[in-house]
């Protein structure tokens, strides 16, 4: 909104010219959203906690846990709704991308809206089925997007860009609509299962976005891509503005979700944000490397595969203590604040290595 409103009068007054610089507003758009996120915060946890909307803690998890009973959830909504706030104020809106985004955010969203508060009508969300399928239609609507609708990448729509070997571009078709489809939904699913420990997702959550957000400036920028011999996407540099956006709000989302947290972003808040980060990552042609960025939502996810996977083929058999990855550690002794920080460490050391792999091809 302020592009388009204070843009045009720099041809009068030269001052108004900041308002071109995506670094410009990307900066202010996180600041807004951590503003905006910080002070709502307070309000929305009240309010959460006035219409009781409280976790229900699983008897059998882990013993440390049964303190969090009644923990306001939902806190999804407030990332929600202070990142769209601040993207509408400062993003370009003719830029399709922004848009695309926000559809993958109101979608993913919604199902986890809508599974949380099927949760606390009856105890149980959704099935997996049916959330696997919702989230399979939002992520295909977007693939079909990108792939035959998009005419700024028209000719690289179904090539994939590999870490480390910048000569290899394979052509994967149709089959890459399904490929996307995978990353999209699966991210959003892995997100979900790493939100099981105070900050713990959403920690991950800030590093891979601030790792996406220099290379979608990157990718837009033609003299930034030529150097580092990276495919440059026309438009995709405006989706740093959005990406701080998400940044300010996460943040200020973490300011009460840190240990002992006073409140759960709930599926509203995972579901969305690993489905905006799945979106990013595709968007940018940096879709393999979310292996690498994302690798703790990975990690997390493998564990639990392998845990049921181990559990069925040997007949009750467990291969961790406890799946996720971060109750195993927990049933292992350590406490929470000591697996949230170490996975943060390992995030943050898995995003330095993934931005290496932009020179070193
Ligand atoms: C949701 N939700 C948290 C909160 C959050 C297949 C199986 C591995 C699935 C998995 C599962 O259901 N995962 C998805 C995980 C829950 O958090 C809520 O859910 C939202 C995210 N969707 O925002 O609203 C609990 O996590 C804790 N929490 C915090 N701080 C936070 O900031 O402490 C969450 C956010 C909260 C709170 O206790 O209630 C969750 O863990 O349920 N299932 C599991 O993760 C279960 N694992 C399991 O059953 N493992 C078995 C299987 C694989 C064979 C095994 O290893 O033997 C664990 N879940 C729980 N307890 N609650 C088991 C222990």
């Amino acid at each position: 909104m302020f592009y388009h409103f204070f843009y045009p009068l720099s041809a009068d007054y030269s001052i108004f010219n900041v308002f071109r610089y995506i670094t410009f507003r990307s900066a202010y758009a996180g600041v807004t959203a951590l503003v905006l996120s910080l002070v709502l915060g307070t309000y929305m946890i009240r309010l959460l906690q006035k219409y009781q909307i409280g976790e229900k803690i699983r008897a059998h998890g882990p013993k440390q846990h049964s303190v969090k009973s009644g923990t306001p959830t939902m806190g999804g909504m407030l990332i929600l709704f202070t990142f769209l706030l601040s993207t509408l104020l400062w993003a370009n809106l003719a830029n399709n991308y922004i848009w695309v985004i926000i559809f993958a955010a109101v979608g993913f969203g919604g199902i986890g809206f809508y599974d949380d508060l099927t949760k606390l009508k009856s105890g149980d969300g959704l099935t997996v089925r049916t959330k696997l399928i919702l989230q399979t239609i939002i992520a295909l609507a977007i693939g079909v997007y990108l792939i035959y609708f998009d005419p700024i990448r028209a000719d690289y729509a179904t090539k994939l860009t590999v870490p480390f070997f910048k000569q290899l571009q394979p052509d994967l078709g149709v089959g890459y609509l399904f490929f996307i489809v995978f990353i999209i939904v699966g991210t959003s699913n892995a997100v979900n299962l790493t939100d099981g420990l105070d900050g713990l997702a959403i920690g991950p959550i800030i590093i891979a976005t601030l790792t996406y957000t220099g290379i979608v400036y990157l990718c837009g920028h033609f003299k930034f891509a030529e150097y580092l011999d990276i495919q440059f996407i026309r438009d995709s540099g405006e989706i740093a503005v959005l990406s701080s956006s998400i940044i300010g709000a996460s943040l200020g989302f973490l300011w009460y979700n840190s240990y002992p947290a006073q409140v759960f972003m709930g599926d509203v808040g995972s579901l969305s944000l690993g489905g905006i980060l799945g979106t990013i990552a595709v968007i940018s042609k940096h879709e393999l490397l979310l292996i690498l960025v994302g690798g703790i939502f990975v990690i997390e996810a493998l564990s639990v595969i392998i845990q049921v996977g181990y559990f069925k083929y040997s007949g009750g058999k467990r291969v961790f203590k406890m799946a996720p990855l971060h109750h195993h550690f927990e049933q292992s002794g350590w406490s929470e604040p000591k697996v949230i920080v170490r996975f943060w460490i390992i995030a943050v050391v898995l995003a330095m290595i993934s931005l290496s792999t932009l020179k070193m091809r």
